[in-house]
């Protein structure tokens, strides 16, 4: 499990192991992001690709981790 993956599972607050909009916006905001709020946004609309409002399985997650390479360039190993 690398860092991007601990940090989300910390701010997984109701521990369900998928991340709703709040919980992106508090890792972005872990991260020292920019407007964490509007980003979270953005990355929700994109990165939800079943459409169920949260980002839960790996495929969703890998796409949230080439998203934030693509915009930030944060590497996540
Ligand atoms: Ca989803």
């Amino acid at each position: 499990m690398n860092d991007f993956k601990v940090l989300l599972k910390e701010v997984d607050v109701n521990g369900d192991g998928r991340i709703n909009l709040r919980e992106l916006r508090q890792a972005l905001h872990r991260l020292n992001l920019p407007h964490p709020g509007w980003k979270a946004f953005l990355l929700m609309r994109q990165v939800d690709v079943n459409g169920n409002h949260l980002i839960d399985g790996n495929f969703e997650v890998k796409v949230l981790i080439n998203l934030l390479r693509e915009w930030y360039g944060i590497v996540i190993s």
